[in-house]
């Protein structure tokens, strides 16, 4: 049975991924960490053990994976998009010097990594439509650089020091428990709490601008999946293309209308947020995770709709 440490277990994945794995592997195999305490995870701190780690912190997390013998590191903890350009030193030390570490401590200790990359990896000079595997890969966000570096330095872990390191280009996460934490997709979670809450939304990116999304069970079935995956057919490792669907504001928008007819869509464009939307793919090519591990979305556009607003409906009590 695997013993895992779950970093940055308090974030929009980790919250759900943290309760997930625990069902699979049992309660007292999952550790969860985070830099600090945040209200509204009573569930997850009383579901296991909890401990304060910051990645940027070698030393703790070293001490941390032997205090619990760990052999797996689900390494989440990030600065994302949005946040990164508004503090580009914050998401280096945090996204590389924190990757750094935890790679580190699983070459010393003999722990498997998994961390996931973004559509981010990509930018303006990649092919925009049906976006391949192995590509141009040039971004022009910190965010994009630094996961552009985690996957060829998860790579480089990998091929000198044998760390099994796996990870998926994820796309934006629709989900309804825990809010996303400052990325350029969150629009597209926060159409659903105004649209239960107002009947309208104001979208800070443009009509017309097509990204690639992802709801979040499909996402967790991705990385237990990959984890599990038979090492001898993995040929990417660390960086495949996964999507589920690709839409642009005006298409969530219409899906939501066929559950709330009076639902009303405005626009007030972000011009920093908008930029990076700009630069990232319209739609991902994810043939190769279909091929190397059986990767295989269950939710559409119009599905994950229903769910988001029943789900939520209950959350909100209305
Ligand atoms: P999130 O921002 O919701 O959660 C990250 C967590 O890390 C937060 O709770 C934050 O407090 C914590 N954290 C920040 N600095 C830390 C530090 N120094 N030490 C320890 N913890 C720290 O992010 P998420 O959406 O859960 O993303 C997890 C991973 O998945 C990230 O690598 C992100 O780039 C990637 N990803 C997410 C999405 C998405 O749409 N959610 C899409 C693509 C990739
Ligand atoms: C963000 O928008 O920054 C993230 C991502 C796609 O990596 N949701």
């Amino acid at each position: 049975m695997r013993k895992i440490l779950i970093t940055g277990a308090l974030g929009q994945i980790g919250s759900e991924l943290t309760m997930e794995l625990r069902n699979i592997y049992g309660k007292a195999n999952v550790v969860a960490s985070s830099r600090r305490v945040k209200e509204g995870h009573g569930e997850l701190m009383e579901s296991g053990v909890f401990e304060i780690v910051d990645v940027a912190d070698g030393k703790r997390l070293s001490e941390v994976v032997r205090k619990h013998n760990i052999d797996t590191i689900i390494h989440l903890a990030a600065i994302l998009s949005a946040v990164g350009e508004e503090k580009p030193a914050l998401a280096w030390n945090v996204n590389m010097n924190g990757l750094y570490n935890v790679l580190e401590v699983a070459r010393e200790e003999g722990c498997a990594v998994f961390t996931p990359s973004s559509i981010a990896a990509f930018g303006d000079s990649t092919p925009k439509n049906n976006t391949p595997q192995d590509t141009i890969q040039r971004p022009n966000t910190i965010y994009g650089v630094t996961k552009v570096a985690g996957e060829l330095l998860c790579d480089y872990y990998y091929h000198k020091f044998g760390v099994d390191t796996r990870g998926v280009r994820l796309p934006g996460l629709i989900s309804y428990k825990t809010l996303p934490g400052g990325g350029t997709t969150d629009y597209a979670v926060h159409i659903y709490y105004d649209a239960l809450k107002h009947k309208s939304y104001t979208s800070f990116i443009d009509r017309g601008t097509k990204m690639d999304m992802m709801y979040m069970p499909d996402a967790l079935n991705a990385i237990v999946q990959l984890l599990e995956a038979d090492p001898n057919k993995l040929i990417h490792r660390n960086a495949f293309n996964i999507t589920s669907m690709s839409f642009e504001p005006e298409e969530i928008a219409a899906s939501i209308r066929k559950e709330i007819p009076e639902f009303e869509m405005r626009y007030e464009v972000d011009p920093i947020r908008q930029a990076i939307a700009d630069s990232w793919p319209n739609s991902l090519d994810d043939t190769a995770a279909r091929e190397e591990w059986g990767w295989s979305p269950k939710y559409d556009l119009d599905s994950m709709t229903r769910d988001m607003l029943e789900k939520l409906t209950e959350k909100l009590g209305l």
